[in-house]
Formats: C-alpha cells, sequence, structure tokens
C-alpha cells in the first residue's frame, strides 16, 4: 500500500515550479483564485441551467450507450479502466454533437481558461464519465496530467456535473496543495487505474449540484468514490490548456519522453480563446 508519506515525483517532472494565477479575473473572485493557487480546486454552483445541459446531457447519453453497448461485447465488460456496470468514459462527445462543440466553447470556459489558463487556450480533451451503481467502486487518487504527460504540466479540468454530485454517488475528492509539486509518480492497479496514494490526511469532498463544477488544475490529485446510489452518476468533464501544449509520450519508467505531439487535433482541440478573446469552433460539417 503507498501512503501520503512515499510520494515521489514523475521521472518527467524535473524542473516544475507553480506560478499563482493572478488577476485580473473575469470570472473568479480574489477569494476563489486564491482558493485555487492555494487548495489546487474551487467548486462553482448553479453555473448552468437544466434548458443549457439538457442537449449535451442527450449527447453524453447517445454516445455513452454506444459505450456501453462496445463494453458488452468484451470480455468481462471490459476495456482498460472502463467497465460495464461499474465506470465508462466516453471520448469527445465534441466530435459529432453540435451541442457538446457549441458547450465546450461557452463563455464560462473561455472566462475561466481567461483566468487560469492564459490568452490563448485550446479544448485540450473532453470526455463523459459515467459512474454505474451496479459494482460500486473508487477511481483512485490520481492527477489528470499522470494519465498522459502534457507540457506545460498545469492545465484546466472543469468536472462538470451532469447529476447532482453527492458524497454516495462518487462526486471529486481532492487531496489540498500537492498541485504545487508538479506530477507526481502514479502506480497502476488493475482494474481501477493509475494511482498515487491510497489515502491522505488533507483531503476535501467536493459535492455539487447538477449544473455546477469542480474545476481543478491537472495536477490536483483527485478521487471519486463508489457510487452506492441506485442510479447512474454522469459527469462532463472538459479540458483546456493553452495553445501550444504538447503531449510527451514514451515509457517514464525507460527514459526521457520519445515524442512530442502538439495537442491541436482541429477536430476536437479548437481554441476557446485567441490573444483573450473568446472564439467559437467551426460548426460540425
Ligand atoms: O468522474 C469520475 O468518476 C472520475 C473521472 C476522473 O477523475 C478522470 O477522468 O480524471
Amino acid at each position: 500500500m503507498v501512503n501520503s508519506s512515499q510520494i515521489d515525483r514523475h521521472p518527467w517532472n524535473t524542473d516544475f515550479k507553480w506560478v499563482n494565477k493572478t488577476g485580473p479575473f473575469c470570472r473568479l473572485s480574489e477569494e476563489q483564485a486564491d482558493q485555487f493557487n492555494r487548495d489546487g480546486f474551487i467548486v462553482l454552483e448553479n453555473v448552468f441551467s437544466d434548458e443549457e445541459l439538457a442537449p449535451v446531457i442527450e449527447a453524453t447519453d447517445e454516445l455513452e450507450a454506444r459505450t456501453d453497448s462496445f463494453l458488452s461485447g468484451m470480455d468481462n465488460g471490459r476495456a482498460s479502466i472502463a467497465e460495464k456496470g461499474a465506470i465508462t468514459f466516453s471520448l469527445f462527445a465534441v466530435q459529432f454533437s453540435q451541442a457538446a462543440r457549441s458547450f465546450a466553447a461557452h463563455p464560462v470556459f473561455a472566462e475561466l481558461c481567461h483566468d487560469l489558463v492564459g490568452p490563448n487556450a485550446r479544448l485540450y480533451h473532453d470526455q463523459a464519465v459515467y459512474k454505474k451503481p451496479e459494482k460500486p467502486r473508487r477511481f483512485p487518487w490520481h492527477q489528470d496530467n499522470g494519465y498522459t504527460f502534457v507540457m506545460p504540466q498545469q492545465y484546466l479540468t472543469c468536472w462538470v456535473a451532469l447529476t447532482d454530485a453527492t458524497i454516495d454517488n462518487g462526486c471529486p475528492q481532492v487531496a489540498r496543495g500537492l498541485h504545487h509539486q508538479g506530477t507526481l509518480l502514479h502506480r497502476y492497479v488493475d482494474p481501477l487505474g493509475w494511482e498515487i496514494f491510497e489515502d491522505h490526511p488533507d483531503v476535501v469532498t467536493a459535492p455539487v449540484g447538477k449544473g455546477g463544477m469542480v474545476v481543478f488544475s491537472s495536477l490536483s490529485p483527485h478521487l471519486t468514490g463508489p457510487n452506492t446510489t441506485d442510479s447512474v452518476r454522469k459527469a462532463y468533464i472538459l479540458q483546456y490548456a493553452p495553445d501550444g501544449a504538447e503531449v510527451l509520450q514514451g515509457d517514464p519508467s525507460q527514459g526521457p519522453p520519445l515524442r512530442r505531439n502538439l495537442a491541436n487535433d482541429s477536430r476536437r482541440q479548437f481554441p476557446v480563446l485567441v490573444n483573450g478573446v473568446p472564439v467559437s469552433p467551426d460548426p460540425l460539417p
């Protein structure tokens, strides 16, 4: 068992320095920005109305139904860390749904990018994560940059609640302050995923109502607990990185990265902020 006293850095994290976000802010208050800088996360309640979310949920439900059907055809209903009845990851709704595409460029995200990413920001990744009640399990303590190593290491995750997220159905929990260290060493725990530690003494639960979001750094260790209710917990996770961000590839245990690829796939990694000005993606063909 790895506990919090045994935290090591990721081998590719050699010279990371956390830089506090400073104003002027257009979405956040000074207090919220201070909390983000200090703790690595903030909770924003009541950001999106039911009317705004409805077409997004329609798109993620449709995509998730395809994921679920794909998993039905796999051995034990599993593909990597996804498992039917436990947790599903449905990628890139912005590539097929105009509603998801427009949502990803919503002024709220452009403003958060202004405050927490920089004047030139792109959508880096989007996925719907549904936690199912049939096989309750935790999604272990990890940093988003611990899965795929992005440079710069610090980008932004917006965890949007499509249903109320509570401690009982697997809302996020965050281990405070560790984002200051940059990317940490993760170990693979089958079938749960990559894990930094099993527990930590300074953890905050972040329940959030439908239409709210938990905003955290790609470097903030977070976990979601088991869904012990009888209904599905739904989240749509949108991540934003500075224009020019690169994905590093290789095996960190074997040495330095072998390749670096720009995160600028025009089908889904479109700009949302250019020189501080919000921009909309081209509509789907
Ligand atoms: O939404 C969840 O249950 C966990 C998802 C998550 O933390 C991630 O995909 O990085």
